[in-house]
């Protein structure tokens, strides 16, 4: 013989569950005296006496259950007669613990990378973050989401909730941003949520071509001037990033000009006045 029981995680020490086990068709001294329960890691037993004068088992829980550590439990409960000889029964008592929303999701990582190259189409795939949740169902159904989204970054990238997965959404352009930190939420059936952080370091590509600037130009220079005149300055600047931004100037043909390179580190390095002499 058994009986099922249905208790929840979330039970606190102290909770009682009736149990109605013995059926003694004798009465008086031949009818459950006592019950004895096996040694067991949660509950105890207490019996109760009814205005009858029938004794039955109460469980009560003595130390709290936890359903993603044990989901079922089995208890042995032995029953035991006043008559002569003394009858015993046993019944094995089975719980069920039901689970409670008692775990928040957990990220793989607290802190994800990853790098993309800028000019990337749309739907490139970046980067899949994912959560556990230890609970059941609902209680453990994950949901993604960014939080606090700047508003340049909601334009870039879009995050898939059900699988974690971020994906380019708008045009990537190291020029306009090398690094983004994105914040993501994993959320459960009931909101218990937690945060990962994603850094997405952008990589340079060579997509912009040396703008050559004019700052200043004689139109006009005498037939004797003499080596070393200046003749005009030319700032030349390459947007891009390290190789990609470094530029080599020459002069085309026999032009009886010299073109003097200064690297002004006060500005750029990439930025480069050009005099011509
Ligand atoms: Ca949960
Ligand atoms: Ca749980
Ligand atoms: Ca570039
Ligand atoms: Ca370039």
């Amino acid at each position: 013989m058994f009986i099922t029981l249905e208790i929840s995680e979330s039970a606190v020490k102290g909770a009682r569950y009736r149990i109605n086990a013995a059926h003694d068709a004798d009465i008086g001294v031949n009818a459950v005296q006592s019950y004895i329960l096996q040694e067991n890691a949660h509950f105890v037993l207490n019996v109760q006496t009814t205005n009858a004068g029938n004794k039955y088992g109460e469980l009560v829980l003595n130390k709290e259950l936890d359903r993603e550590e044990q989901q079922e439990l089995k208890l042995l409960l032995t029953a035991v007669d006043g008559g002569s000889p003394q009858r015993s029964g046993t019944v094995v008592i089975h719980v069920t613990v039901l689970d409670a929303n008692d775990n928040a999701p957990v990220f793989t990582e607290s802190v994800y990378t990853a790098s993309l190259q800028e000019n990337s189409p749309v739907n490139t795939p970046v980067i899949r973050v994912s959560a556990s949740d230890a609970d059941e169902g609902i209680n453990g159904e994950i949901t993604y989401e960014f939080s606090r989204l700047s508003e340049k970054s909601k334009k870039l990238f879009s995050l898939d909730e059900k699988t974690g997965e971020i994906i380019v959404t708008g045009d990537i352009d190291y020029e306009e941003g090398s690094k983004y930190e994105l914040m993501v939420v994993a959320k459960d059936g009931y909101g218990l949520s937690s945060e990962a952080k994603v850094i997405i370091d952008i990589t340079d590509v060579n997509d912009n071509a040396p703008d050559i600037i004019v700052k200043s130009l004689s139109s006009s220079i005498p037939e004797n001037a003499p080596p070393g005149t200046e003749v005009g300055i030319i700032n030349v600047q390459d947007r891009d990033s390290d190789k990609n931004g470094q530029v080599r100037c020459s002069i085309q043909g026999n032009a009886p000009f010299n073109l003097v390179v200064f690297w002004d580190l006060s500005i750029l390095l990439a930025s480069s006045p050009l005099i011509i002499v």
